[in-house]
This record gives C-alpha cells, structure tokens and sequence, in this order.
C-alpha cells in the first residue's frame, strides 16, 4: 500500500520505490502538526455515511440559520447543498474574524516593482474596505442582491475587496482575467446580463505598466453591439491620485473609485443574509463550443467546500502564511487565494507581475521577506522557473512545509525540481486535480496520510469517490493500466450548480453520457463527467491524461479550440481554421492553427500577422497560436469533418499520423506536413 505514514527521517528525503512506482513520504515533523493526521476521517467521509459527512465542512462556517437538508436530490443532477440554510460569505471571510485577528494581516499585497513597499491589509483594514466599496456599490452603482457584477481587474488588493463587497450585498461576482481582452470581458458581462463593470485603470507587468482601462471602453463598446448597456464603469487607481491610463473617462459612465471612496469613508453595510443555494459567483470557462460557460458556485455549498479543502488538503492553519501563486481572475485564486484563506481567518498573498521579472528569484525573495510557508502554483510556473533560474531557490533563506502542483499534469522530473530544490526536500507536495466547474480540489493525496508520488494527482479528496469508464460506461478496474473517462460518483458541497443561462448544457456535457436513467432521483445515477482522460493505479491513484474535449490546456489555462477558430475565421480571408494541442516544453501544450482560404485569396500581407493579432484581439495573448499555417485545404472526411487528429500528429513532429484512407483528400496531408514540419 502506497499510504502508509511510518516514515524515518531519513526516508523522508529519498525516493523509495515500490516496484515501477516511486514514493515519496511526508516528514515526521510534518505529519505531528498536520490538520488531516488521523485516517478515521476517511471512514467519517465514506460514502455510507455521505451526504452528512460534509456538515463537518459546513461548521467551518458561521451561519445566520442553520441548514434543514443536507442534500436535496429532488431535481437530479441539480443539487442542493444545506437547504434552508442562511449565511453570508463576507462576513465568514472577514466580520468573525475581526474578534481575534483585527490586526493579523488578511492579504499581503506585493506590487510588481520591488522598490514599492508591500502592503500588509490586516483584517480590520479589510473590513472597512470591504464595507465601503460595497456601500458604493450599492448606493451609487444601485447593485442589490443577486445583481451580476463583472470585475476584470489585475492581481491588486482592490481584486479580492470587489469580491467581498458583491458577497456582502448578495450580488454574483463575475471575474474575468485580467489578461483577457475587452471583448471576451464584453461576452462574459453579456452572457450574464451585468450592468457593472469595475476595472482599473492600469497595472504593472514585466516591467511595463499597461493600460487597463481602454479594455472597459472596448468592452462597452462590444456590450453595445449585443444590445447590453453598461450603466456604470467604476475605475480603480493603481496609483490613487495620479492618473496612470492616458485612456479618458467617459463622463456620466465612468468613474474614478478612489476619489468617490472619499463619501463613502467608513460606511458601513449590514451583510445580507443569503439562501445557502443563492449563487456567490459565476466564473467562465471554455468548453466545446465557441461560447464560453458560466459556471455558477453556490454560497453555502462552494464556501464550505473550499474552507474544507483549504484546512485539511492545503493545511492550513491560522498562523501559517500562504501564497498561492495563481490569478485570481482563475478559479483556484477563487478558491485558494480568497474563499478558502480567509475563510479560515489566514494570511494570503496576492502579487502583481510574474515569477521571473525582473529575474527568477523574484518567487524566493517574496518567500523569504514574508516568511511564507505554504506555496501553490502550476506546472508551468514550475517549468519557467526552473529553466530561467535552477540554483535560484537555493540562494533564499524560506522554509517551505507544504507545495502544491494545480491545473496541469506535471512531469515527473518537473516534480522533483521541485520537490528538491524549491521545498528543498522539506516540504511534501499535493497534486490536486480538479476543475473550474468544480469549486475545489477532487483528486489529491492527504499530505499527512498518503505517500506522494511524481506525476500522480492522487485518489479522491475526503467525501469524493472517483470512477474511470469505458466507453461504454463500464467501470475500468484500478491498476488494469487501461485509460478512460474520470468520473465521480456522487454529489460534493463545492459542484457547481449550473451552467448560467443554460440548464440544459449543463446536463448534456456533465451528466448525459453516463446516467443510467433520467428519471432516477438517486445521485448513484448521475455520476458526474470531469472531461479528462484518466488512468487509476492499483493504489487508487489517478493519473490525469489530459482533455478528451475540444479543449486546450494551455499553461494551465483552458482555451476551447472553438474560441480561437472562431476569433481566425473573423479574418476576411479564412474560409477554415482548425486549432490542435501541440506539445511544449514550458507550458504543457499550446495552440497550433491551420487555415484554408477563400477561393481567389492568397497568403501574404501580414496575413499570418492579422491572424494572430484576432486572436488576441478577440480573447488574450495567452491563446495566441505558436505557429498558424496556411494550407492549401483541410484534411477531410467525406461528410466534411476536420481530421484534428490528423493535424494534431503533425504538429507534435509525428511521423504516423495514423489511418488516411477514409479521407476525401488524403493527398493533401503530405502536402500540409511538408509545409508544417519545414516550418519548423
Ligand atoms: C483547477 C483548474 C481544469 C482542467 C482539468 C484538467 C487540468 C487541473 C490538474 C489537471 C493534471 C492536475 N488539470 N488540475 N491536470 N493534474 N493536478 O485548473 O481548473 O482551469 O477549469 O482547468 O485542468 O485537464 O480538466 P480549470
């Protein structure tokens, strides 16, 4: 068994190997202050006693009124966590803490240029913040309870006091990344009919302050063309009092925050108490279609969950200091930068810029000034950072008890880079797997209980019983070595609720495919589609295999295909556009394009350019393909089909691009790869 928790000090630093497989074991030191040390919890969360066990998360939380129904099953595969149930998730995040931890620091806050002095937003200093942004929002942006408000914001402290004061009201926050264009912002606040948009005028990366701001006034722009009216543009400063966007503000639209803020000083706003059920958040995410979904988290069930997750799979306690080194514009800076810290009353980092500017030590110098101890980040940080700066971690004095690895499958000898030289072997690592439409973390090992291995997201978090199926819905057996469809039987707290807008999508891309029955009202009917491919090991460990949708993983940033093909075909030119995952060294895979043309148009003038320039136009530089190729047509079945697998086995330099008979011209795939591998 891979999970036993007898270590000695001196196996805690050495791989031990088990046959294939590769073991790695958390220290003593670890496991004697873990929060998840004893493994009767396992027996508490298992599924005979499932739903209740997941009151345990939900007394992690102060409720104005507590729940009658744990989980209602009565409308399958919507369900309802803590029914009845009312509370509000700023209060939980901010107001019960004030008693203990007043002067404790909620959110450091690191700006990018390192001469600028770290801001340390203790949580009385959040509270205030907190309670006049909400003020404002209500009194002069007229939001009230269940409201979508979008924020699209950088890394800054004003990201997490946005989010709490839409919670405070009961409105539904919508955050989207700040490295997103105007236009996706505009797709995003029309899908969920918000009025509001609050931004910031400019922020600091890589050296540059960029301008913010023209994004919101794109973004209304493109609102307006869908026929939605953005009643109010409220403008944070980075630099409050002076002007850093030569952009100007639309007069009667927008307005400078910190100066209004000004007539809300300490005003105060009673937190409204919310049905369990209401939503707190949607976050967009891609799928297989070009539009991208609003998955829509729960209060009750979401905070429990991340509250739950973030105490026993991120060990957190109230004196550690974390630094979860995503975006917030992501879910896992909803979930583990602000909902799961601070509704433990932690310390959390939030930080503008990126791991390597000005240099790759920029990560372990943070570390080490505030002494963070608890360290999250993505593959490809881990990747970047180790090929700009392997010996960096070595030269900074921080002392890592826990890491984490998200969103990406990480390489194995990615894994002990950073197990050896980041945590500098002290500290034990949890690959978390899980998703946006998730909440929370749903395949990890308990850092204290369960031996780590290198590339292995681990088995199912406490209350979350994973499943792998065949194509034909059968169950593959652990350590059969055969892949298939990861699933997960039941129900948990932090699933979203729906897709906004669009019940029925919902149902048909997580639920159809493996339901038994429709009309069945039991949860083991409906077991729940992840998306990716996956493989258990006879030790109940799941390896991720990636996506088996028309979804791209880029840099741990999901991008549906669809997205950017459509973004090329707003190109006069291109009659066709097929995008495909192509393998890369720093960010896991990056889109390829292909592109046919309209009859009588030739490659040339800036074509591949204006191309590339639509697409990140049209969504963000991080979905700008690595190469765009122009071909002379698409490989093609007869009734019309894209051969993606086709193009997929060219980009990654393969030389079998496997069974081209059934296609309508397979003569032009030679043709597409001598153009496609010379490129290179
Ligand atoms: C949290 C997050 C979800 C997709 C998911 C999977 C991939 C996430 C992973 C992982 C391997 C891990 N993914 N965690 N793959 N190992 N530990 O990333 O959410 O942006 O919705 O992406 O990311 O493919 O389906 P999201």
């Amino acid at each position: 068994m891979a999970d036993q928790n007898h270590v000695t000090p001196s196996e805690a630093e050495i791989a031990v190997h088990w046959g294939e497989e590769e073991y790695y074991h958390p220290s003593p030191e670890f496991i004697a202050q873990a929060n998840l040390a004893d493994r009767k919890a396992y027996e508490r969360f298992s599924l005979e006693h499932f739903p209740e066990c997941f009151k345990e998360y939900a007394d992690l939380l102060d409720w104005d009124r507590y729940w009658e129904t744990t989980l209602d099953t009565s409308n399958p595969p919507f369900w309802k966590w803590f029914v009845g149930g009312r509370l509000n998730a700023a209060h939980n995040c901010v107001d019960r803490h004030l008693p203990r931890h007043r002067n404790k620091t909620a959110i450091h806050f690191v700006p990018e240029p390192e001469d600028e002095p770290i801001q340390h937003v203790t949580y009385q200093e959040l509270y205030l913040r907190v309670n006049e942004f909400a003020a404002l929002l209500r009194d002069f942006a007229g939001v009230e309870a269940g409201d979508r408000v979008t924020i699209h914001m950088p890394m800054v402290a004003e990201l997490p006091i946005a989010m709490l004061a839409c919670a405070r009201l009961g409105a539904i926050h919508s955050v989207v990344f700040g490295g997103f264009s105007g236009k996706a912002a505009a797709e995003r606040m029309v899908d969920s009919g918000s009025r509001v948009l609050v931004t910031m005028d400019a922020y600091y990366r890589n050296g540059k302050l960029l301008d913010h701001k023209e994004k919101a006034d794109v973004t209304v722009a493109e609102a307006a063309k869908e026929g939605l009216t953005v009643d109010k543009v409220l403008v944070w400063q980075r630099h409050p009092g002076r002007t850093s966007s030569p952009t100007p503000l639309v007069e009667g639209r927008d307005v400078l925050v910190n100066d209004l803020l000004k007539e809300y000083r300490h005003r105060t706003v009673e937190p409204v108490s919310m049905p369990a059920e209401d939503p707190l958040f949607l976050m967009y995410t891609s799928g297989s279609t070009g539009k991208p979904k609003g998955a829509q988290h729960s209060i009750g069930g979401y905070l429990s969950y991340v509250a739950g997750t973030t105490k026993y799979y991120q060990d957190l306690h109230p004196e550690d200091v974390y630094w979860c080194m995503a975006d917030i514009g992501w879910i896992t800076g909803h979930s583990y930068i602000v909902y799961g810290p601070l509704a433990l009353g932690a310390s959390t980092v939030v930080y503008e810029g990126v791991p390597t500017y000005p240099d790759a030590g920029r990560p372990w110098r943070i570390a080490e000034e505030l002494g963070v101890n608890i360290f999250h980040t993505s593959p490809t940080a881990i990747r970047g950072l180790r090929k700009a700066g392997p010996e960096e971690p070595g030269k900074y004095h921080y002392h890592f008890k826990h890491m984490t690895t998200v969103g990406e499958p990480i390489e194995p000898d990615v894994w002990r880079w950073y197990y050896h030289v980041v945590g500098k072997g002290e500290a034990v690592i949890v690959d978390t797997w899980w998703q946006t439409e998730t909440g929370g973390f749903l395949c990890s090992t308990a850092p204290a209980l369960h031996a780590m291995k290198p590339g292995s997201a681990g088995p199912g978090v406490l209350g979350v019983y994973p499943v792998v199926f065949d194509e034909n819905g059968n169950e593959i057996p652990a350590g059969s070595g055969r892949a298939g469809y990861l699933c997960i039987r039941n129900p948990w707290p932090g699933q979203f609720q729906t897709i906004w807008g669009d019940p029925d999508r919902y149902v048909r891309t997580y639920f159809a495919r493996f339901n038994k029955d429709p009309g069945s009202q039991d949860w083991r009917d409906w077991p729940y589609m992840a998306g990716d491919g996956a493989m258990q090991a006879e030790d109940g460990y799941i390896r991720i295999l990636g996506r088996i949708d028309d979804v791209i993983n880029v840099a741990g940033h999901r991008l549906g295909t669809k997205e950017i093909e459509n973004a090329a075909l707003s190109v006069p030119e291109v009659a066709e556009a097929a995008v495909v995952a192509a393998r890369d060294e720093l960010k896991g895979t990056v889109p390829d394009l292909y592109v046919s043309l309209h009859p009588g148009y030739e490659a040339g003038d800036g074509l591949v350019k204006r191309i590339s320039e639509a697409v990140v136009k049209e969504i963000s530089p991080i979905a700008r393909p690595r190469s765009i190729h122009i071909v002379p047509d698409m490989p093609k079945t007869r009734s019309g089909k894209i051969m993606r697998r086709i193009l997929a086995a060219i980009s990654n330099g393969s030389d079998d691009v496997g069974d081209v008979t059934t296609l309508a011209n397979p003569e032009v795939v030679e043709t597409i790869r001598a153009m496609a591998q010379g490129a290179r």
